[in-house]
């Protein structure tokens, strides 16, 4: 079984569904027999990046320090998927440029921002709203959407397992796995 050592890059905003998806998928490689890992903020902010919080310095910080894991990861032979917010474009554009073209997939989790409001999973949006969270992203901190990302997918019209799917299939048609 072939695999093609990449980054599955997912930006989008808190509560979008970044990290439902990018399970989902590994799940499902994993069962494809592919080696995979995945870095998200529950094992990286509480580890590696602990010293961070979230102003924008300190985002930068978070994602160069990610891009920087996720290429060893790469050189290591791995399908990695790293799911953060990733707000600015010019990181994920450094993060694409640190591996080899074609090794760096970016995929929108376009979920409005009524709808991840709505959602509001940890309460983190109405703390937000009522001042009690500085630099929210969406609220009080910008989110700058991709322009032309690889694969786009928004779960306020699929399922996360549609989304998920979306995803495998990209992989499929592109000779990654
Ligand atoms: C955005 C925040 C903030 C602020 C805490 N802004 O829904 P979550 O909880 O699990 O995902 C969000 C996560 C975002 O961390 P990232 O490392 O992905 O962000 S970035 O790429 O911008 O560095 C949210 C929680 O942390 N969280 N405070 N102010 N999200």
């Amino acid at each position: 079984k072939g695999q093609k050592p990449c980054i599955l890059w997912f930006t989008g905003l808190s509560g979008a569904g970044k990290s439902t998806i990018a399970n989902l998928v590994e799940q499902d490689l994993y069962a494809r027999g592919r080696h995979t890992a995945l870095l998200d903020g529950d094992n990286v902010r509480h580890g590696l990046n602990k010293d961070l919080g979230f102003t924008d310095a300190d985002r930068v910080e978070n994602i160069r320090r990610v891009a920087e894991v996720g290429k060893l990861m790469v050189e290591a032979g791995l399908i990695v998927m790293v799911s953060f917010i990733s707000p600015f474009r010019a990181e994920r554009q450094m993060a694409r440029e640190r591996v080899e073209p074609g090794e760096f997939i970016e995929i929108f989790v376009d979920t409005p921002l009524e709808i991840a409001e709505a959602r509001d999973v940890k309460g983190l949006y109405k703390k937000a709203r009522r001042g009690e969270l500085a630099h929210f992203t969406g609220i009080d901190s910008p989110y700058e959407p991709p322009e032309a990302p690889d694969i786009r997918v928004n779960t306020s019209i699929m399922t996360a397992r549609e989304a998920a799917d979306s995803i495998i299939r990209y992989l499929i048609d592109h000779a990654i796995i």
